[in-house]
């Protein structure tokens, strides 16, 4: 058989030649000593780019997301979070069982949510109430379809969160994605933020690899954090050196990556079945649902990866497929010329 069309999500790629090339190319040292150039260098570039003092390079998005929390909180204290969010779903409880915080979701429309919403769940002075203290949003937002968090919508929720004392962190793992559908620098988007987690393992397409931005203080002790859960890594200028290269040569094409969603979503809307808006699809990642077939998400995605297309249930009948870098708009028609054939069954 043909490789697979892997749709299931933008951390499969593989590194491309010249990612590899700069991966082999690169000067390390030891990074627990400081000592890695290359790291160093990615670590001032992505500061620059976000506009913060300073930047630290962390095994994963989920280190990235957590360290923050743990950088801004007190066991006890209460964390403003979309009910969809990665940072509260998806990180194996890591907000309780690393910062001891408990979570307050609050339900946004495709991941987005509103300042009047934030000020309504801000916890009011009292010894009964846990102190509301960090707001997280994810942007752009995984389960909300990929959704661009418009700073239209974030700048009254700054306003709202410097007035009560609390900081503000951003899940920026696809914060390339928002930038580049909106037209909004990083910088712009990353100003309103205490912190900033970025990933380069995303849509990127580099092997491992996230960084948190924010102030030196802050960044020291996420760095003391880091540490602390074994993420000191030594000679990983070779994992640093591939997100230079991604930072230089794949943001823009990302653009190429949204187009390839929306043909997607155009056709899938053809598909008999087949429910998804089109209108929704803003960047990478779309949802469909297939609750009008006979067969279930999972049925649908196991017929489908006989017929080469990797696809991702994400409930009983929902579907997510993601673009990236190593998938084609010819990858596209096959996929859903295998998703109408399964439909069909
Ligand atoms: N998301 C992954 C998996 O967890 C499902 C994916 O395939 O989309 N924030 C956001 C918004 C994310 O989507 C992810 C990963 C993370 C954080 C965590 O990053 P990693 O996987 O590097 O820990």
């Amino acid at each position: 058989m043909d490789r697979f069309v892997d749709l299931r999500s933008d951390t499969v790629t593989q590194p491309t030649p010249d990612m590899r090339r700069a991966m082999f190319a690169a000067e390390v040292g030891d990074d627990v000593f400081g000592e890695d150039p290359t790291i160093n260098a990615l670590q001032e570039k992505v500061a620059r780019l976000l506009g913060k003092e300073a930047a630290i390079f962390v095994a994963s998005g989920t280190m990235a997301n957590q360290l923050s929390i743990k950088s801004h909180t007190q066991p006890g204290d209460e964390v403003i979070i979309e009910a969809g969010s990665h940072a509260m779903n998806y990180e194996g409880g890591a907000g309780a069982a690393l910062s001891g915080i408990q979570f307050m979701p609050l339900p946004g429309n495709r991941g987005i949510f509103e300042a009047a919403q934030v000020e309504a769940a801000i916890r009011v002075d009292d010894v009964h109430l846990p102190p509301s203290r960090l707001i997280v949003i994810e942007n752009t937002h995984n389960r909300g379809g990929g959704s661009v968090f418009p700073l239209s919508k974030i700048r009254p929720i700054r306003e709202l969160a410097t007035q009560k004392g609390l900081r503000m962190h951003m899940d920026g793992a696809r914060l390339w994605n928002a930038c580049v559908a909106s037209g909004v620098s990083p910088g712009t988007y990353a100003e309103p933020f205490d912190s900033v987690s970025v990933c380069l393992s995303k849509a990127l397409g580099c092997p491992v690899g996230s960084l948190v931005a924010g102030s030196k203080d802050f960044i020291k002790r996420v760095h003391r954090y880091r540490k602390m859960v074994g993420g000191g890594m030594r000679q990983a200028g070779y994992l640093a050196a591939a997100g230079i290269y991604a930072l230089d040569h794949h943001i823009d094409r990302l653009e190429e990556d949204h187009r390839k969603a929306k043909k997607l979503a155009a056709g899938l809307a053809n598909i008999k079945n087949i429910l998804i808006n089109p209108a929704e699809v803003e960047t990478n990642i779309l949802f469909f649902d297939v609750s009008r077939a006979e067969k279930t998400a999972h049925e649908v995605a196991a017929s489908c990866r006989e017929k080469g297309v990797r696809i991702h249930p994400t409930a009983k009948t929902r579907i997510r497929c993601v673009t990236h870098l190593d998938i084609s708009f010819a990858d596209m028609d096959k996929a859903l010329t295998v998703i109408e054939s399964v439909m069909k069954e």
